[in-house]
């Protein structure tokens, strides 16, 4: 277990380690790293100041740390085929906020997908600083579930936008980039990407890659992609100045270079045929759910998934979202509450749950376990008022964790 001489601090690290071990962790943007990822995170690489980018620093001393830096963009470049990438963003919303800096003026008009539809708060919900700055329009997805091309080719041509943004947060189904790109072109607008949830599954070809085609792409680094908490910003080479001002001195101070060397691990991870296979088990994982809530007659949001997550409405089985993430919680499954589109009820107790299957894929667990996961999944939520019935459960979800052991080297 993990020992310090602040007992408060590693008696609740030691907690977490053991929930992280014991549970199955089905929050689809949250993942588990490798031994390596987090040996770097912990590394001396955290000392340094390093204003600017490799070769111009504003600090002496960045010799080794340039190295490191230029690892990382040039794994990033060759996992995505970007032209350029910046890896400083300090997460996914810093990210999108450089994005907007970089290629808007205060005013403009940007076009992005409604929160509940699937959309991220950084797309202009009106609660975000961004919202006081740019004109946020938002489109949704059809009732049949898909994105509204038709609405945005609508909305593109009614407000002139100069920025079009996809990439979701709850949304299950691939994207027509191409589409995007023709509509944007159309009325001259900028085409960005936010790819945080899927980047890995891009990175390993599992689904369409927006990199090529688009201006501007963000991401986090540490969902499917399973690399250290962090951002990065990948570009077309036309927009690299832009978008390295708007990071640094636009909106930040040193960028976190402990993080971007365990980023240059991750992406070199990502480069490997092994992960190849981990994202194709990602989503054949996530198919397995959508099979196993269908035929309980769960109603699944946007019909089902091609990526890593489903989100679905458990209204009909009696209970609101945060009744059963609360209730999955003590039978030892996490899972997030989640608004569904249009949702009536509140953002704190809305009517769904988002599940993925990222974190126990790098477990090791495939078919069979989703198989098991979702039929504990539905007791829970039927049984969701008996603590009995749910502590049962986590009994039988530990017999299963145990078989999959996670970070066994913090045993020492
Ligand atoms: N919090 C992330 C998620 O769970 O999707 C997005 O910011």
């Amino acid at each position: 277990m993990i020992s310090y001489s602040d007992p408060a601090l590693a008696q609740a690290l030691n907690r977490e380690l053991t929930r992280q071990r014991e549970g199955l962790e089905m929050i689809p943007s949250e993942n588990f790293v490798s031994a390596a990822v987090l040996s770097a995170l912990g590394s001396i690489a955290t000392n340094k100041y390093a204003e600017g980018l490799p070769g111009k620093r504003y600090y002496g001393g960045c010799q080794e740390i340039d190295v490191i830096e230029t690892l990382a963009t040039d794994r990033a470049q060759q996992l995505f085929g970007a032209e350029y990438v910046n890896v400083q963003p300090l997460s996914g919303a810093p990210a999108n906020l450089a994005a907007y800096a970089a290629l808007l003026q205060p005013g403009d008009t940007v076009l992005g997908m409604e929160l509940s539809h699937g959309g991220h708060l950084t797309h202009g919900h009106p609660m975000t600083f961004p919202s006081r700055i740019w004109n946020f329009i938002r489109y949704k997805t059809t009732a049949d579930g898909s994105i509204d091309y038709a609405q945005i080719e609508e909305l593109a041509r009614a407000h002139h936008p100069k920025l079009i943004l996809v990439g979701y947060s709850s949304y299950s189904r691939e994207i027509d980039y191409a589409r995007i790109k023709t509509i944007a072109q159309e009325v001259g607008a900028y085409t960005m990407a936010d790819i945080a949830h899927i980047a890995g599954l891009i990175a390993a070809g599992e689904m369409n890659n927006p990199v090529p085609l688009f201006d501007i792409v963000t991401t986090t680094t540490h969902k499917t992609l399973r690399g250290p908490r962090g951002g990065m910003i990948l570009c077309k080479q036309e927009h690299k100045k832009a978008v390295d001002k708007a990071i640094f001195p636009g909106l930040q101070g040193g960028p976190h270079e402990n993080v971007i060397a365990a980023k240059a691990v991750a992406f070199q991870e990502a480069l490997e045929p092994a992960f190849k296979e981990y994202a194709r088990q990602i989503k054949k994982n996530a198919k397995v759910l959508e099979e196993e809530f269908s035929k309980r007659s769960y109603r699944l949001m946007f019909g089902g998934t091609d990526n890593h997550l489903l989100l679905m409405d458990v209204t009909s089985k009696g209970l609101t979202g945060g009744e059963a993430e609360n209730a999955l919680n003590q039978a030892g499954i996490t899972v997030n509450k989640n608004v569904i589109p249009d949702d009536p009820r509140p953002p704190l107790d809305p009517s769904g749950i988002r599940l993925g299957t990222p974190a126990l894929t790098t477990r090791g667990m495939m078919e069979t376990e989703m198989r098991q996961a979702a039929q504990w999944i539905d007791r829970a939520i039927e049984h969701h008022h008996d603590p009995h019935a749910l502590a049962a459960i986590r009994a039988e979800v530990k017999t299963l964790t145990d078989r999959f052991p996670l970070y066994p080297e913090l045993n020492a």
